[in-house]
């Protein structure tokens, strides 16, 4: 019985060891780097669209949002596929992007940019970025994290699993942070060990918990897809260099 304990506490101790090692050890961190001229940008991430069974959904609204507010640029941060995580060429990838992106209802001529996650969920792609246009849609999409220059405002856009591989591990680990008056350990954490600019802000999905602070320029976009935790069907809107929350 004693021996069964100590195994299980030796294999959880692993795994939550194998989860956060980029916490404790400095991972290493390539980004593709961006410029946007936009007076506004959205920001979402886990979609958590399926490509076997595509759900009745109400990512339309992201779409309709962004019409009502004249946005034409939307950034995916990670998990916009839930069972697509394999190797992939790129019109495969193009197919299926071209599938879940009509879900969304996008306005004609919006640029997308998309950070995958990397540890499950999302393809992995061979090329650093892949650029695609679907429809009159214009498509980078990458597995890298986004170094983005909006005039003034710099912003590190990335999924959220170099932090912590598994994201309801993440989701549990803000929410024990929470007891230690730390409840953005996760994102707090990584953005220290990225050496990310106290300046620039970090903006990620993973957690499915959606918040902004704007003292430590920290964000979570949330999620739209009910996941074990509600879903929050939230966005991060940048406008005229001001991040806020939006409901949509
Ligand atoms: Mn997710």
């Amino acid at each position: 019985m004693l021996l069964a304990i100590v195994a299980i506490g030796i294999v959880g101790l692993a795994y939550l060891l194998y989860n956060v090692k980029n916490l404790i050890f400095t991972p290493k961190c390539q980004f593709i780097e961006i410029s946007i001229e936009d007076e506004n940008f959205l920001l979402v991430s886990d979609l958590h669209i399926a490509t076997k069974q595509l759900r009745k959904s109400d990512l339309h609204k992201i779409g309709d949002y962004m019409a009502r507010e004249n946005i034409r640029s939307l950034f995916i941060l990670g998990d916009l596929f839930d069972d697509f995580h394999k190797k992939i060429s790129t019109e495969h990838l193009s197919r299926e992007l071209k599938k879940a992106l009509k879900l969304l209802k996008l306005p004609e001529k919006s640029q997308i940019f998309i950070t995958f996650s990397r540890n499950s969920h999302d393809p992995i792609i061979s090329a650093d970025k892949i650029e695609l246009t679907l429809d009159s849609l214009n498509i980078i999409a990458a597995n890298k994290p986004i170094r983005l220059c909006a005039g003034e405002t710099t912003l590190i856009l990335l999924h959220g699993d170099l932090a912590v591989k598994n994201g309801a591990l993440a989701y549990i680990i803000n929410k024990v942070g929470n007891y230690f008056q730390r409840k953005y350990f996760v994102e707090e954490s990584l953005k220290k060990k990225l050496g990310i600019n106290k300046d620039s802000w970090l903006v990620m999905g993973h957690t499915h918990i959606p918040f902004i602070n704007k003292e430590l320029k920290i964000a979570n976009t949330g999620c739209w897809k009910h996941y074990w935790r509600e879903e929050s069907d939230t966005a991060i809107l940048y406008r005229n260099g001001e991040l806020m929350l939006v409901k949509i």
